[in-house]
């Protein structure tokens, strides 16, 4: 890139404050106006200790920034699925083969604070309680709503980091429309708390993510590094009993938790006050067919893609972003050139963890705790020893690789028809014809070694 290397990015959540460090660590000069206040003097606007799954994908983006040692330090190793039945033993499902293969639960506001603290060392200009309200595209300035009244910036060009609610977007829309569409997911979804146990340890297994699996809904837990538990209840908005239409009260939320998820009363004292208390959560998938404007603005993160939390990919999806524009901008000559690249690299593979992340909901609450899918898990990690280039689990490609979304999804397609045609009928792998199944992997899966 030649010319003024300057760029303003609006959120200075995840992908703004990492983008704003990879960016100055290239030799960028970058201002950050985030409309919240420092989260390091405040205390995390976030308030509830949420946390969030961190895969490899995003893992390698913060390698880049030089962080990932830093943010492993406060994560909690999963090693895979502990799944709770309402009937039978709970046991876990491991995601990978080993634990070099593991995901990892990490605070947002620990993250959050991490990532700032590394923008400002990499010489990054922050500015918080500042919220972008217009942008004059002709005359490249921009209107920030903050404490003292509102303040006009000029820019050479603007990064929107500013999530799913994007302000930035609403402005290039006004500018110059484009397709913009919001599916809602007809779920929604409620946190809840399960503490320490009175010595001070985690009360359920600590290096897991739990799965109660019931079919239309679900809970999950995810462990925090003080050794609480984030519950999250994902059900129907509306309709059928349980859904949050019908289950609206605390005394409800309860009778609901006795029937379905009566293993995890004693774990969550809180029950009804949290159910009271914390709001019901939307959930949507964001579909844009254009993620800038000309060289004056570009959209990253959950402002681009936003969507069902399900593979656990959003954050890991949006760090993906980062480095490719950070690359793009530094190889290209201009910087409308480098916003079209990265829109052509990252536009199909986020529609494709868009659409993985709808069908993992449905793996998740319906499948996990099946014969039949266990039968076709069970192959699925045969035919990986069997042909270790061409066979890999779908959950291993999301998760474990950095192969493109879309040839992750393209391959899993074709693994799921030999998986279940392979697996029709049987009850154990023994019957399965693995002679057959060997040949349609030979045929209809070229080898991955390009992509590792
Ligand atoms: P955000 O992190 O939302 O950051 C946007 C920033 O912009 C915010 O700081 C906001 O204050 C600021 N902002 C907004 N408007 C303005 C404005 N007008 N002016 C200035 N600043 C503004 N992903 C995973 O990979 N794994 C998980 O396990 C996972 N769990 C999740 C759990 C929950 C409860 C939720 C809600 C999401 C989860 N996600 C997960 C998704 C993940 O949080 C998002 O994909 C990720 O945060 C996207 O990063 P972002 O920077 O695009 O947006
Ligand atoms: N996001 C996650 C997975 C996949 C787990 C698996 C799923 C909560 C609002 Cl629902 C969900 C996953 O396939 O076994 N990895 O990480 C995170 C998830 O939900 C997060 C915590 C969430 C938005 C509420």
């Amino acid at each position: 890139m030649t010319g003024a290397k300057h760029l303003t990015i609006v959120g200075g959540g995840l992908a703004g404050a990492l983008l704003a460090t990879l960016l100055a660590q290239r030799g960028w000069q970058v201002d950050v106006y985030e409309q919240r206040s420092d989260p390091r003097v405040a205390g995390y606007a976030g308030g509830r200790s949420i946390n969030l799954a961190l895969a490899e994908r995003g893992l390698h983006a913060l390698k880049q920034a030089g962080l990932d040692h830093r943010v492993l330090e406060q994560a909690v190793m999963m090693r895979g699925r502990f799944v709770h039945p309402l009937e039978g033993e709970a046991h876990l499902q491991r995601y990978g083969r080993d634990d070099s293969e593991v995901i990892w639960s990490i605070s947002r506001g620990e993250l959050n604070i991490t990532l700032l603290n590394a923008a400002e060392r990499a010489g990054v200009h922050l500015r918080f309680d500042q919220a972008l309200k217009s942008v004059d595209f002709k005359t490249k300035r921009a209107r920030f709503d903050c404490l003292g009244g509102d303040q006009e910036v000029s820019f050479t060009a603007l990064i929107g980091a500013d999530g799913a609610g994007s302000s930035l977007r609403g402005q290039m829309h006004a500018e110059l429309p484009f397709e913009e569409r919001t599916e809602w997911l007809d779920h929604g979804y409620k946190e809840l708390e399960i503490p320490p146990s009175e010595s001070g340890g985690f009360r359920i297994e600590a290096n897991a993510l739990h799965i109660w699996p019931r079919g239309h809904y679900m809970c999950i837990a995810l462990p925090n590094d003080e050794r609480t538990f984030t519950v999250t209840l994902f059900m129907p908005l509306e309709g059928a009993y349980p859904s949050f239409q019908q289950v609206s009260t605390p005394d409800a939320a309860l009778a609901l938790f006795e029937a379905q998820f009566p293993d995890t009363l004693p774990l969550i004292p809180k029950l009804k006050e949290d159910f009271g208390k914390n709001p019901v959560g939307k959930l949507a998938t964001l579909y844009l067919d254009r993620w800038h404007l000309q060289d004056k603005a570009v959209l990253i993160g959950d402002a681009a893609h936003a969507m069902v939390p399900f593979h656990g990919q959003g954050m890991n999806c949006a760090f993906e972003d980062c480095v490719s524009l950070a690359e793009h901008l530094d190889a290209a000559d201009d910087l409308e050139a480098a916003f079209q690249a990265y829109s052509a690299e990252r536009m199909p593979n986020a529609a494709a963890i868009q659409q993985m992340a709808l069908e993992n909901y449905i793996e998740m609450r319906d499948k996990v705790d099946d014969a039949a899918f266990l039968l076709q898990r069970e192959l699925e990690l045969t035919l990986q020893a069997r042909h270790p280039e061409r066979f890999v689990p779908h959950y291993t490609m999301v998760t474990f690789m950095r192969i493109p979304y879309a040839v992750a999804l393209a391959r899993s397609d074709i693994q799921r028809d030999i998986l279940i045609a392979a697996t029709r009928g049987k009850t154990t792998l023994a019957d399965v014809d693995l002679a057959t199944a060997d040949a349609q992997v030979n045929e209809q899966l070229p080898p991955l070694t390009a992509h590792a």
